[in-house]
């Protein structure tokens, strides 16, 4: 449906959806306004692989996140008018106009050598080679936590399992045989 590209399967197909479509049929129009990305009030309207912001209480942008106070002062990235001013900013920018997205990685929050993203009020880490987690925090593996025999070469990556055991450090359990004499 909606343009996307269908292959036939053994009793099943795959479809390529055009970009704005999911769905096993590609039957899903995307939300691009779940993330409710209009500021200031503003409200969005849902189109394909897009959406647009009808800005309300003067204030203008792709998303609404500007406004100008009138007297001069401009506001930035969502924040209000106050009288008397500047601004009164969203969580996570400061400054004068709001101008500033405050620096969430400035307690280094990433471990073991992660690369902190900085966000709106929050960060990303993006792990080395070896680690995981929302700060890098856990050891895929090295040379002593690969579990039920499995081994750790190179180090970086999940640990090399033995048959019947999964998971990054091979802690899911052995299938299970039985056999039954007689
Ligand atoms: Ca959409
Ligand atoms: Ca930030």
């Amino acid at each position: 449906m909606h343009g996307g590209t269908c292959t036939d399967g053994v009793n099943s197909y795959t479809c390529a959806c055009v970009l704005g479509y999911t769905g096993s049929s590609c039957e899903t129009d995307i939300d691009e306004c779940a993330s409710n990305p209009c500021m200031n009030g503003g409200s969005c309207a849902d189109e394909v692989n897009y959406f647009t912001c009808a800005c309300v209480n003067g204030s203008i942008g792709t998303l609404c996140g500007t406004t100008e106070c009138g007297d001069g002062t401009v506001c930035h990235n969502g924040g209000a008018c106050t009288n008397p001013g500047p601004c009164d900013c969203v969580t996570g920018f400061n400054g004068t106009m709001c101008e500033t997205n405050i620096d969430d990685c400035s307690t280094t929050p990433c471990m073991n050598g992660g690369v902190c993203v900085d966000e709106v009020n929050s960060f990303t880490c993006n792990c080395a080679a070896g680690y995981k987690g929302d700060t890098c925090q856990t050891v895929l593996c090295d040379l002593s936590n690969c579990q039920n025999g499995g081994t750790c070469t190179p180090f970086g990556h999940p640990c090399n399992c033995p048959p019947g055991f999964t998971g990054d450090l091979c802690e899911n359990g052995k299938l299970c045989h039985v056999f039954i004499n007689g």
